[in-house]
């Protein structure tokens, strides 16, 4: 009796834990999608885990990058790096720090095309 109460208890927090995490989906740069000045959009704002970032933008124009701290610094992504370019690309955010960058030339360094954002 008592294991029974221990797995419903169990169960419960389970579903409550697994409820404000998953899929909330956010357009960055809102209405003004991703593009120049956009590096100030994540303030006050909370993101999870999970949580998707949505880049709207004109396609051969700007692009996106996932990049690490450092690459993200100096606005120089690894050779390596895998550039979107769609025009609309997505990404699912990780637990800790997540940083995105334009990759355009100059876009990043010049022109504050480049977010960084704490996922809770
Ligand atoms: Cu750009």
């Amino acid at each position: 009796m008592a294991q029974q109460r221990l797995w419903v208890a169990l169960l419960v927090i389970l579903l409550l834990k697994s409820k404000p995490t998953e899929s909330h989906r956010y357009v960055v740069g809102d209405n003004e999608g991703w593009t120049y000045g956009v590096s100030g959009w994540p303030n006050g704002k909370v993101f999870y885990h999970n949580n998707v970032l949505v880049f709207n933008y004109e396609a051969g124009i700007h692009n996106v990058v996932r990049v690490n701290r450092q690459e993200y610094e100096t606005c120089q992504p690894k050779p390596s790096s895998k550039t979107y370019d769609s025009g609309h690309d997505e990404f699912r955010l990780k637990k800790g720090m997540n940083y995105f960058i334009c990759g355009m030339p100059g876009h990043c360094q010049l022109a504050g095309m480049k977010i960084s954002i704490n996922a809770h």
